[in-house]
């Protein structure tokens, strides 16, 4: 893998001084998947699914190869795979067609203080209405989720476990695949947040025996507004769906209409068409690269740039030991949002905040982190660039005063 060809892809790196950071946000985009989109409006641009002429034919069918390509990508079957606007209506999705119907008063679903919003607040909304009980896993002291820790709130009463796969704040892996394991023995089904995970290492849905998994294109090297809900096939026929209005109906009568199949009835309107197509060239982009390969590289950056932080004074780390490629961290004194206007400065794009995962960054007890995270067109330069401009800023604070 050669970060160096692969930058050559990504129109926004064309600007050389920029040093990208925020993948953990969203990733930039190659042209392949830009051509890709483009192709589609200029060449074919019009409706699926309905248009009985040839270009309709090509669209539907180039939207449908997308749905292949990602079924594939996760070892799916091709009707397990729902396109939604992303991992948060994905996650949605499941909370509010499953949770809100098989979820009751006295059950137990589990979450942990390491889920992004996304994953914590559709369950938070479904207690509210069913009366079901939120249970939390207590994180060890690094942060992590751990199996022990998972069996310690495992109940008969559980229904659901919520969990991400990779945290967006910490970049832990979950031991996810014991966790579903576990979750089964009591007849509780798991919803696997893999927004974090899905752009950085091979899933298998199979293997993993998940019952839902969600994630985001614009992670992945793909288009904004488009994501993945995986659903087991018993699960998606047994779900209502949660919009209504074109396409998703069969029958229409006066009172009454009745729906297609999965996941079709869950895709309402006119679908993110160019955006699939767009996902599905970024998935083959990236496979075309090795998901094993990106995830070395990430973790070899990671590994590099952390052993030169450890050796900097006035650096909090919170995640020195973590397996993906995600830095949190402060300089001691200093609040996270002054010190990102000064990497800004050197056109160093990093993210500060709570990172929509508030309850970690409590948990962490700072008010906020800042976060580094690599991705395949990050190179050693920009490890070097970052940390000459984080070296910079230490001694620029510690002049004005912490
Ligand atoms: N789950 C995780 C673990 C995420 O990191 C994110 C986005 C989402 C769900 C939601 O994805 P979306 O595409 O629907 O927005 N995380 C971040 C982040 O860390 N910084 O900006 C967005």
């Amino acid at each position: 893998m050669n970060p160096t060809t692969i930058r050559k892809d990504f129109p926004v790196l064309d600007d050389e001084t920029l040093v990208y950071l925020d993948t953990a946000a969203s990733s930039l985009k190659p042209r392949q998947v830009l051509d890709a989109m483009d192709e589609y409006y200029q060449k074919y641009g019009v409706n699926v699914h309905r248009g009985v002429y040839n270009l309709s034919y090509v669209a539907t069918t180039k939207y449908e190869d997308a749905r292949t390509t990602v079924s594939n990508f996760i070892n799916a079957a091709f009707n397990e795979v729902v396109f939604t606007r992303g991992a948060s209506s994905a996650l949605n999705l499941v909370a509010s067609s499953y949770g809100l119907n098989n979820v009751k008063a006295g059950d137990e679903i589990i979450v942990s203080e390491l889920e992004h919003h996304s994953q914590v607040l559709p369950w938070q909304n479904v207690s509210r209405i069913t009366g079901a009980k939120l249970i939390y896993v207590p994180l060890d002291e690094d942060g992590r989720i751990t199996v022990d820790n998972f069996r310690s709130v495992l109940s008969d009463k559980t229904k659901v476990v919520a969990l991400n796969y990779v945290s967006n704040v910490m970049g832990y892996v979950a031991p996810i695949k014991d966790i579903i394991r576990l979750a089964h023995e009591v007849g509780a089904i798991v919803s696997v947040d893999a927004a974090q995970a899905a752009p950085h290492m091979a899933i298998d849905v199979k293997d993993l025996d998940c019952d839902f998994l969600a994630f985001s294109g614009h992670k992945m090297c793909g288009p904004t507004g488009i994501g993945v809900l995986y659903g087991k096939r018993h699960l998606l026929e047994a779900m209502p769906p949660i919009e209504f209005g074109g396409d998703m109906n069969d029958n229409v009568d006066k009172f009454d209409a009745s729906w297609k199949e999965a996941p079709y009835k869950f895709e309402t309107g006119t679908p993110p068409i160019a955006e699939a197509i767009g996902l599905g060239r970024a998935i083959d982009y990236l496979q075309g690269i090795g998901l094993d390969a990106i995830h070395e590289h990430e973790v070899e950056l990671r590994d590099y740039t952390v052993k030169r932080m450890k050796a900097m004074a006035d650096i909090e780390l919170y995640n020195p030991n973590a397996e993906t490629g995600i830095i949190s961290f402060n300089i001691i004194g200093v609040h996270p949002h002054d010190a990102i206007t000064y990497f800004d400065g050197d056109n160093v794009c990093m993210r500060a905040g709570h990172h929509c995962a508030q309850l970690v960054v409590k948990w962490l007890d700072v008010p906020a982190t800042l976060r580094a995270s690599f991705y395949l067109y990050n190179t050693k330069e920009d490890c070097d660039k970052f940390l000459a401009t984080l070296e910079r800023a230490i001694a620029f604070f510690r002049e004005v005063g912490f």
